[in-house]
């Protein structure tokens, strides 16, 4: 098999065991790598139901064929496990160093399974695995804990680590890398923590396997250095993801005071140009020529890496508008390990919840003191932290009084800092992600608000959310491989299929790919239901606030417009009818089979009813 290593490192951390294996070549071909082996592997051997904080939960840390070669930021590594959040498949795409080491190390795949009986972290140096306590780490941030291990191990080894958030079992606990890397928003952290692992090191020396190796080498460094030129050209990444900030307050698509509003004029305090002046260090994944990581300070000195969705979701989400006083909240989220948009959005539901009166408490919007006092007490679960480390569906159906109607999640993950009052197709791609509300699955709303009709609910809309959940499923978080280059600058995605190809030695196309995707995101769907039996389309609804008139914008350019429920059911039938799925959003079994996943569907069957076939959107009745 070239490209992939072929190897799978099963660790056993009850029985402190490990054992090489091999997947097929078959196996490969039909899942690619990332995402589609862990959802494979997790759907096969996880039982449906299981605790995700149980010894029978397991940790993936999963790459593919071209991650880590010297490619255009093939720097990117997949962690999967079922999440706390969501009940359901999750899985984080984090930049580390773990990508080139672990697959140096000679695998493709590493499974994490059981419970260490005391804090440890693993070391796996080539074909060696070896058990390390780590009380002394434990109750530790994740800047000291990668300082620490990176003195004993060096600046290029491989790090994943947790803080206080994971070992609390925060359910949005992320796991972190390198300085500023942060993945697995779905409580990815916690399952680590439950497992008792602080850390997971890997050093490998072995030569990553390549059908065509000169060639490999010669396509990585050149395209390496015109990505490089591009962003040069293009200076993206001198405001890098911050920059669209400002664009989202012009179109009135900006979080604000928990989405009840979508536009603030003191917003321009955060945006790009302001970060960028603040910069005081650069940081990147490996294998990078765009460094998008703008790194600023806060008050007390601390510095940390803030990307648009930590400052829309820490700043205007919680109406706080002072930089050094969002950068702590940021730094504060990097250090215990914990998801900045999960933080922002379960803090703004409890400003919220507080103001409608169904909660009782001292906690405000714009208040950055008291927030840093609450995020700290999430982290170590203290006090009301206890309630808020659940996330805010679990807290709001806790609260009680409507106050769910205002948690801005889907399937229990908070949204990313765009605001959908008005933006349907956005909504849409909410709604749909089967892994809960993250923008990585489509983001289609520069599409919606540049190119379509704003408000519109056009079948285009559904199509494009499709288009973008294949593209991303498949190329981006299988291969796995960061997707900026494509999204920010341009770089054509017929570069992506050449460099599978050169690796592995394939002949596929662009719609290989595609298909590909379609596969994952049927099975992705299907984890969900073999987890939610009862599942139906409201589980594939956006926050219910968004429909409702009294929280429409009062002023501004939509002021009074809010979504509209009969005419987001019909934009989500046209999306079930692309996918081949039924009328409750479940893939039939007519769609799983064309897909390789007949004895996929057929499990599925024993726990939740499968439809055969699609009804005609005219008949459907909703
Ligand atoms: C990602 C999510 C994002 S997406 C951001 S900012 W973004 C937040 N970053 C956090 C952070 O930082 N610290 C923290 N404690 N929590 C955070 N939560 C949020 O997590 C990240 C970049 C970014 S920055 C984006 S868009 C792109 N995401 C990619 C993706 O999803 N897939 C892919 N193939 N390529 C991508 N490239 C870009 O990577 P999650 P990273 Mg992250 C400090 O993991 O769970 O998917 O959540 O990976 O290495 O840090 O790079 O405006
Ligand atoms: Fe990492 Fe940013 Fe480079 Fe992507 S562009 S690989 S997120 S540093």
């Amino acid at each position: 098999m070239k490209g992939w290593t072929g190897n799978i490192l099963r660790i056993d951390l009850t029985k402190k065991t490990h054992r090489k294996e091999q997947f097929t070549e078959e196996f490969a071909r039909k899942w690619i790598g990332g995402r589609g082996f862990a959802l494979k592997l997790l759907w096969d051997e996880l039982k449906p139901g299981i605790d995700p904080l149980g010894p029978e939960n397991k940790l993936l840390v999963v790459l593919g064929p071209i991650a880590g070669v010297p490619m255009p930021n093939s720097g990117k590594t997949i962690v999967a496990a079922k999440s706390p959040l969501t009940g359901t498949y999750a899985d984080g795409n984090i930049g580390s160093h773990i990508t080139i080491q672990l697959r140096k190390a000679g695998y493709d795949i590493m499974i994490l399974e059981g419970r260490s009986a005391k804090p440890e972290y693993v070391l796996v140096e080539d074909d060696k695995v070896t058990f390390h306590p780590a009380e002394d780490l434990w109750g530790k941030g994740t800047f000291d804990t990668q300082k620490v291990l990176e003195d004993k191990y060096g600046r290029t080894a491989g790090i994943l680590s947790i803080g206080q958030a994971g070992e609390n079992k925060v359910l949005f606990a992320v796991v972190r890398s390198m300085e500023g890397r942060a993945g697995g928003r779905p409580g990815i952290g916690a399952v680590m923590g439950s497992k008792n692992l602080k850390a997971i090191v890997v050093k490998g020396t072995k030569e990553i396997p390549m059908a065509d190796p000169k060639e490999m080498k010669a396509r990585g460094v050149g395209d390496l250095k015109k990505v490089g030129d591009m962003d040069k050209k293009s200076k993206w990444s001198v405001q890098g993801t911050n920059a669209v900030l400002s664009w989202c307050n012009e179109m009135a698509a900006l979080p604000v005071r928990n989405h009840r509003l979508s536009q603030h004029p003191e917003a321009w305090k955060l945006d790009g140009q302001r970060t960028s002046s603040a910069r005081v260090a650069t940081y990147g994944c490996p294998n990078c020529t765009m460094r998008c990581g703008i790194a600023i300070k806060d008050k007390e000195g601390h510095e940390s890496e803030i990307d648009y969705e930590n400052v829309g979701m820490l700043g205007p989400n919680l109406e706080i508008f002072d930089l050094k006083q969002m950068a702590s909240l940021n730094y504060m989220c990097d250090d215990f390990g914990m998801d900045t948009i999960s933080t922002g959005g379960t803090l703004s539901w409890y400003a919220d919840a507080i103001d409608q009166g169904a909660a009782v408490g001292d906690f405000k919007f714009g208040d950055a003191e008291a927030a840093k006092v609450l995020t700290r007490k999430i982290a170590l679960r203290e006090g009301v932290g206890d309630l808020l480390a659940d996330g805010s569906l679990k807290a709001s159906r806790k609260v009680g009084h409507h106050s769910e109607a205002y948690a801005i999640q889907c399937k229990g993950l908070e949204l990313s800092a765009y605001n959908c009052k008005y933006v349907p197709g956005q909504a849409l791609a909410f709604g749909t992600s089967a892994i809960g509300a993250h923008h990585k699955e489509a983001w289609i709303i520069t599409y919606e608000l540049k190119f379509s009709e704003r408000g519109g609910y056009g079948r285009d809309k559904a199509q494009k959310v499709v288009d973008l959940q294949r593209i991303r499923s498949s190329i981006f978080e299988s291969l796995p491989i960061c997707r900026f280059p494509w999204i920010e600058l341009g770089w054509d995605l017929k570069n992506y299929p050449e460099y599978y190809n050169i690796a592995t030695g394939a002949n596929w196309t662009l719609d290989d790919f595609l298909r590909t995707g379609d596969r994952i995101y049927a099975l992705l769907k299907a984890f969900w239901c073999r987890e939610h039996p009862d599942t139906d389309r409201t589980q594939d609804y956006p926050p219910r606030v968004y429909f409702d008139p009294r929280i429409a914008d009062k002023e501004g350019i939509i002021a009074g417009k809010h979504l509209e429920l009969d005419k987001y059911d019909e934009l989500l039938s046209h999306y079930y009818d692309i996918r081949g799925w039924d009328k409750r959003g479940v893939p039939t079994r007519k769609t799983m089979v064309s897909l390789g996943l007949e004895k996929e569907a057929d499990q599925l069957a024993k726990v939740c009813k499968v439809s055969e076939d699609c009804v005609p959107i005219g008949n459907r009745g909703v």
